[in-house]
C-alpha cells in the first residue's frame, strides 16, 4: 500500500509515471487487453494525425501584467509565473459555448499551430482558443508528448471529452532523454513510438491518459460524437492556464440543436478604460 510519504513502495507497477514500458516491474496502460476489440481503428491510416507538445512555461511577470490583456496564469512560488500550453498555444476559452450558439461562430476566432492570430509573431507562446477540427466519423490520433520542464516530477492525465479511445502506445525514450515533439515525429515516422506494443492487438479503451515524464501516449479513437469537446490535463489549474483545447468534430450542421428558449451568454469582462473609470468614481464617493 502506498504511503504519504513512501508513494512508491517496491513491487511490480501498473503504469509507473516514470517507469518504462514492458519493464519487469512495470507495465503500462497500453500493455493491458481489453474484452473488446476494435482491429479497423487499431490499423487504420488516420484519416486525421495530430502531434501535440504539452508545456509549462515560465513567463515574466512583465508580459503577464502588461497593460492591455487580462492573462491567466498561475504562481506557484515568488519569481515562478507558469502559463500552460499546447503546440505553443494557450488556450483561452471562447466568451460563448459554441455548442449553443453557434450563430456567434466564425473561423476565425480559433487558433491552430498553422493559423496563429495575427499578434502572435513567430512561434512565440500564444494566447488564443486552440481549436482541432475533424471530421465526422473519422479516425483520428493524438501523439501526445511531455515537453515541460519539471522532469521526473509531475506526469500530466490528459481527458478527452465526448469520446473514448485505444492507447496505442506509451512510454519514455528508449535512451532515456528526455522526449521532444521532433524526435518524437521522427520516432513515430519509423514507427518506432509502437515498439512496445506492437504486439497487443486488443489495447485499451480510455477517456484519460496519464503521460510519462517527458514521455509519450499514442492515442486513437473515432471521432463519432459531433459538437465541440475539450481534450486537457486533468491538473484544474494547468487547464485553467492553457493547458488544453477544444476538439471540434464534424460541422455544426451536424450537432444538436440548442432548445429553443435556451439561454445564452457572451463576454462579461469590463474593458480596462471602463474598469478604472469605476474605480475612480467608486473612490471619489467614498
Ligand atoms: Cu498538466
Amino acid at each position: 500500500m502506498p504511503l504519504y510519504n513512501e508513494t512508491y513502495v517496491s513491487g511490480v507497477f501498473l503504469n509507473h509515471p516514470n517507469g518504462s514500458c514492458g519493464a519487469s516491474d512495470n507495465h503500462c496502460i497500453s500493455e493491458l487487453e481489453s474484452l473488446e476489440q476494435d482491429e479497423t481503428l487499431r490499423t487504420a491510416t488516420p484519416d486525421h494525425q495530430f502531434f501535440l507538445a504539452f508545456h509549462n512555461f515560465p513567463v515574466p511577470n512583465s508580459e503577464i501584467f502588461k497593460n492591455g490583456n487580462y492573462y491567466h496564469f498561475a504562481n506557484l512560488q515568488n519569481n515562478l509565473t507558469i502559463v500552460g500550453a499546447i503546440n505553443n498555444l494557450s488556450f483561452v476559452f471562447p466568451s460563448y459555448p459554441p455548442l449553443t450558439q453557434p450563430e456567434a461562430m466564425n473561423d476565425t476566432q480559433f487558433c491552430t499551430e498553422l493559423e496563429r492570430p495575427a499578434h502572435c509573431r513567430g512561434n512565440r507562446l500564444c494566447p488564443c482558443v486552440h481549436r482541432l477540427l475533424v471530421r465526422h466519423g473519422s479516425v483520428v490520433e493524438l501523439i501526445l508528448v511531455d515537453e515541460t520542464e519539471l522532469v521526473g516530477r509531475l506526469h500530466h492525465p490528459f481527458h478527452l471529452h465526448g469520446h473514448r479511445f485505444i492507447v496505442t502506445a506509451l512510454g519514455r525514450d528508449s535512451t532515456g532523454m528526455p522526449l521532444t515533439i521532433s524526435t518524437a515525429k521522427r520516432l513515430k515516422v519509423n514507427n518506432n513510438l509502437l515498439a512496445h506494443n506492437s504486439n497487443n492487438t486488443r489495447p485499451p479503451f480510455k477517456d484519460t491518459v496519464s503521460i510519462p515524464s517527458r514521455g509519450y501516449a499514442v492515442v486513437r479513437f473515432r471521432a463519432e460524437n459531433p459538437g465541440f469537446w475539450l481534450m486537457h490535463c486533468h491538473y484544474e489549474w494547468h487547464l485553467s492556464i492553457g493547458m488544453g483545447l477544444i476538439l471540434q468534430v464534424g460541422n455544426t450542421s451536424e450537432m444538436v440543436t440548442t432548445p429553443k428558449g435556451f439561454p445564452s451568454c457572451g463576454n462579461y469582462l469590463p474593458e480596462l478604460n471602463e474598469l478604472q473609470a469605476f474605480r475612480a468614481k467608486t473612490l471619489y464617493f467614498m
